[in-house]
């Protein structure tokens, strides 16, 4: 009998392949007029962050309409249900910075068009936040019970993580990993998931954080510059994205760990709100290193498109699936000052 991990896994293959097999345009699309700033979180004022915090609370608040899973309550989790499907497909690819791009956009866009968010998606940069270890770690404004996310789960002893003694993670230890249970403080503590853990469960749950001091060092401006310090795509988002490709974790990787709980679940990770705050970081690092080297980099994209053979390469026409908006091509995610995305970092 065949159980429903392996049906699932079939029904996404047939559909992949049925997506993969669409010819798209690879169009370079126009730049727009004026594109619009994303700004780090703590650049911006209590207003700001409220009314960022409140948007998000918004699309908790509103009904599912993606119909990505039939468990799906709400279109912040319609969010969760598109990262849980694809999970697979999106990560540990070349399409892997391309795809999380659109994905944040679409995220962004629903703030905005569902909820009237004026703003745009913050980023979260996390080198900032390490000057003192730990204890810079733990506070940062990102972690702030009223102008944040709310800080570490409730302490459970011993916890370990979900995926048990790392050995391949330096210093991972019991001391190393803090919380484990639900986030107690901030905006989203009362917030009840409606989908995941991992790929095939649906179970009503709150959001987990176990912090980790055993991921500070892929914050550094080192670790930064280790991956930004290559010349092609292919390096830079292997050294970007991490473990398992690389021996050890890496920035990506690293503050998934580092933040623990449902950060550190590959499916579901987006059920933490600070999810996208640390890829639109991810996605500026991409943007900065693309801007170092337009000519070149700008419409550069390699690597296997999927993790198991059979393998092919990805290219500008390769199509990006969401389940939450029309299918795209990698080309138009590839400038950030397009018609279509139309923004910048400062
Ligand atoms: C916050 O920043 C916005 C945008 O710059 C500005 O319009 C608003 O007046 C500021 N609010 C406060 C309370 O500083
Ligand atoms: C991020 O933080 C580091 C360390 O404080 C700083 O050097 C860097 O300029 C910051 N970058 C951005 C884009 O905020
Ligand atoms: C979340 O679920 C718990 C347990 O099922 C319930 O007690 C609580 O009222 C729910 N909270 C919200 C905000 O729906
Ligand atoms: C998913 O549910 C199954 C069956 O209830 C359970 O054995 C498994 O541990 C769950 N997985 C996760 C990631 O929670
Ligand atoms: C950066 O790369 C160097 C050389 O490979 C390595 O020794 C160092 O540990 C790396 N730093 C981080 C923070 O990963
Ligand atoms: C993918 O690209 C690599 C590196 O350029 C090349 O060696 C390989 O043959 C390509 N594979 C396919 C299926 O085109
Ligand atoms: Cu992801």
């Amino acid at each position: 009998q065949m159980n429903t991990k392996a049906l699932t896994g079939i029904v996404f293959a047939i559909l992949f392949a049925i997506v993969e097999a669409i010819p798209l345009n690879s169009t370079r699309l126009s730049p727009c007029a004026s594109p619009v700033e994303r700004h780090e979180w703590r650049t911006l004022n209590d207003t700001q962050k409220l009314a960022y915090i409140e948007a998000v609370k918004c699309l908790q608040s509103l009904p599912s309409t993606a119909g990505i899973k039939e468990q799906t309550k709400t279109r912040f989790d319609d969010f969760v249900a598109s990262h849980i499907v694809l999970s697979d497909e999106v990560h540990l690819v070349g399409q892997f910075l391309p795809w999380h791009r659109f994905f944040i956009h679409l995220f962004e866009k629903a703030l905005q068009d569902e909820c009237g968010y004026l703003g745009t998606n913050p980023y979260w940069n996390w080198t900032a936040d390490i000057s003192d270890g730990m204890d810079s770690f733990v506070a940062s404004p990102v972690f702030d019970p009223v102008y944040g996310f709310g800080g570490n789960g409730e302490d459970i002893p011993g916890y370990l993580g979900q995926f048990g003694n790392l050995t391949n993670f330096p210093g991972w230890t019991a001391e190393a990993v803090t919380g484990g249970g639900c986030i107690t403080d901030g905006p989203f503590a009362s917030y009840n998931l409606s989908v995941g853990p991992g790929p095939i469960n649906n179970t009503e749950r709150c959001i987990q954080r176990s912090f980790s001091s055993a991921f500070i060092y892929t914050m550094s401006d080192e670790a930064v510059a280790n991956a930004t310090r290559h010349p092609n795509f292919e390096a830079f988002r292997i050294d970007l994205e991490g473990w398992p490709v690389t021996p050890t974790a890496r920035p990506h990787d690293g503050v998934h760990m580092a933040l623990g709980g449902d950060m550190t679940d590959s499916y579901s990770a987006p059920s933490d709100p600070i999810f996208y705050l640390h890829h639109s970081n991810l996605d500026r690092i991409w943007w900065e290193w693309q801007m170092a080297d337009p000519e070149n980099r700008l419409y550069e994209v390699t690597g296997r498109t999927t993790f198991d053979p059979p393998y092919r390469n990805a290219t500008l026409d390769f199509p990006l699936p969401s389940g939450l908006a029309p299918l795209i091509d990698v080309a138009s995610v590839m400038d950030t000052r397009n018609e279509f995305l139309c923004y910048v970092y400062v």
